[in-house]
């Protein structure tokens, strides 16, 4: 036998996390960390030597669509992988929803649930999925007047009783439109009882074994359009597990998220309750796309982190023209520029994470709510595309074995390839930041943040990425005034927009927390990714020039 390449290999991705780890030092009391770090480092372990390795082996057991029983009874039935059998108990076990509501943690109960979810999510099989939008709806729920259903569901969803705990789904996609949702075709009436029962088609319906599902109707009185559309609760299943007036016309057959199962459904007179108003519904289901939204960024910087740990491993393994890839100056350029952008992308969602947490217990002040609207969609955004760039090259890092699917890197590629989708692609949610800019009268907390993290650095290795936010800041602040008479410029350039805002906040945060490094644990390590991101760059505007995009997206000359 000739030569044999050693696998990369997978360590505690707790321990082996110094950009997770030095975070946790800087946000929680030391008390509260050291409370937690046995777990965190129980779980890492499992995440690298225990579910990893299931799901490398296991990739093949997809789930299954059974329409009929043996004898043409219609059934329904869904099959799923072993790891999704288990999960939910992983997930109730280990408080994965339960921590970010923790009485005790209070607004440190934020950053831990999203440290654990953050190491689960590439050993999860994509569980992480029904775990956003179960957090998503415990969110839409609590925020209710609905006492009945708080009382009926929210004890179940922050369960950490796995005979007890449920998930959720989120079924807003028909086949009028994922994106706009005001052509919804689900419609709602009420029978003799004065009962709710939807009739319609959902054609995206994710985790479609959860226990509940939210999701959007119309009131058969109501208008046409998106205020007409209503906020409704439904539990899919009777107690003996069959569905309840629901059909599965087949599971989607999808580029990745495969072990996920996200099935096109029907409908029929289907039992459900009116979470509140019967109109506004779009309103009243943002706050959970608001906190699927950021469990995609958590998604996204630990994907990154995943392939970038990997790909570190292999070029330590791997020995090419005499001396290993890791030693190989063009190779370390190309892992250290995936190091900093993933630095970058990680601070700037646990940004958003932490100040979640902060809202949530107390710290409602207008202008704290405010940044995290506008936020948001900037963080959701922003990790997404530089998740699915860095994937890409960790694939190619790894030559052709990358390529190959039993090494399990095309499905991480894969995986992550949903995430600039779902929950609002690129373009939706740049327009939303132009929305949101309006509703919370402009730029002034953006900039606000910007200023707070930055005036207090005074290391002089930092002062060159600290002019270069400031310079960037200014730049936003002049495109927007520049465009802000123009009806269309500004959603023409909205993206390379809302990508500024997120770079520039990103490198803010990055060099806060490398000073903080450099100067609390002697580590000079962030302050190189800070001066890395910042050549990196963070100016993404453009000068839209609507003649050449209209005559070029068409390709027609007039
Ligand atoms: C692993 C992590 C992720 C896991 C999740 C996987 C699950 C996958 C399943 C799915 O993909 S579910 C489908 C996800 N679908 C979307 O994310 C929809 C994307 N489209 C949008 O976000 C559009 O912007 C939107 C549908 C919201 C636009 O609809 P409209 O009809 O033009 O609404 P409009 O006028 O923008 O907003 C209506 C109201 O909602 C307004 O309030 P008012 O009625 O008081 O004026 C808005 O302010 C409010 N609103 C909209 N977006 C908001 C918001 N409020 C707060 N935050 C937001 N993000």
């Amino acid at each position: 036998m000739g030569f044999i390449q050693t696998a990369p290999v997978l360590a505690n991705t707790y321990l082996d996390d110094r950009v997770l780890r030095s975070w946790l030092r800087r946000v929680l009391p030391a008390q509260v960390l050291a409370d937690h770090e046995g777990r965190l480092g129980e779980f890492g372990e499992l995440a690298a030597n225990e579910w990893y390795p299931q799901q490398l082996a296991q990739r093949h057991l997809e789930p299954r669509h059974v329409p009929f029983d043996a004898f043409g009874q219609r059934i329904d039935h869904v099959e799923l992988s072993p790891f999704w059998r288990e999960a939910p108990a992983i997930a109730a076990k280990w408080g994965l929803i339960a921590l970010g509501q923790d009485d005790w943690l209070a607004q440190h109960g934020r950053p831990l649930q999203f440290a654990f979810n953050y190491l689960f999510h590439p050993s999860s099989e994509l569980f992480s999925c029904p775990l956003a939008m179960t957090d998503g709806a415990l969110k839409v729920l609590q925020d209710s007047d609905n006492k009945a259903l708080i009382d009926r569901a929210v004890p179940r969803l922050l369960s950490r009783d796995p005979k007890q705990f449920w998930i959720s789904g989120q079924w807003m996609t028909e086949t009028s439109g994922g994106s706009d949702v005001s052509g919804s075709e689900t419609i709602a009436r009420q029978d003799e009882r004065g009962r709710w029962r939807l009739s319609g088609r959902k054609w995206f319906a994710s985790a479609i074994t959860s226990d509940i599902a939210l999701l959007l109707a119309r009131p058969e009185k109501n208008p046409a359009g998106a205020d007409g559309l209503a906020l409704f609760y439904l539990e899919p299943r009777k107690s003996d597990g069959r569905l309840r007036n629901i059909t599965i016309d087949r599971l989607k057959d999808k580029l990745g998220t495969r072990k996920l199962p996200t099935a096109e459904i029907h409908l029929d007179n289907t039992p459900a309750e009116l979470v509140g108003d019967s109109k506004h519904g779009v309103r009243a289901i943002a706050p959970m796309l608001n906190v699927t939204r950021l469990w995609n960024a958590v998604c996204a910087v630990s994907a990154m982190r995943r392939g970038l740990t990997l790909a570190r491993d292999y070029a330590t393994r791997r020995v090419v023209f005499a001396q290993p890839l890791i030693d190989q100056p063009l190779h370390q350029e190309t892992l250290a520029d995936l190091q900093a952008e993933f630095e970058g992308m990680f601070h700037l969602t646990f940004y958003a994470v932490e100040l979640m947490g902060r809202i949530e217990n107390g710290q409602h002040d207008d202008a704290s709510v405010h940044l995290l609207r506008l936020i948001t969609p900037i963080v959701k955004l922003t990790t997404a595309k530089s998740a699915t760039h860095a994937l890409s090259e960790v694939i190619e890092s790894f030559g052709g074995a990358g390529y190959c699917e039993d090494t399990g890197l095309p499905g991480l590629l894969r995986d992550t390839q949903v995430l600039p989708i779902w929950e609002g692609t690129t373009n939706v949610l740049a327009l939303d930041v132009i929305k949101a800019l309006k509703q919370i009268g402009g730029l002034q907390h953006w900039l606000t943040a910007i200023r707070t993290l930055t005036s207090p650095i005074t290391l002089p290795e930092l002062e060159g990425v600290v002019k270069q936010v400031r310079e960037s800041a200014t730049a936003v602040a002049e495109w927007i005034q520049k465009r802000s008479r123009s009806r269309d410029e500004l959603p023409a350039g909205a993206r390379g927009l809302a990508m500024t805002m997120g770079r520039t906040l990103a490198l803010a945060l990055l060099a806060q927390h490398a000073e903080w490094s450099f100067r609390t644990e002697h580590d000079p390590r962030t302050l190189h990714a800070a001066r890395r991101f910042a050549r990196l760059g963070c100016n993404r505007l453009t000068d839209t020039v609507a003649i050449e995009a209209r005559t070029l997206s068409s390709d027609i000359y007039a």
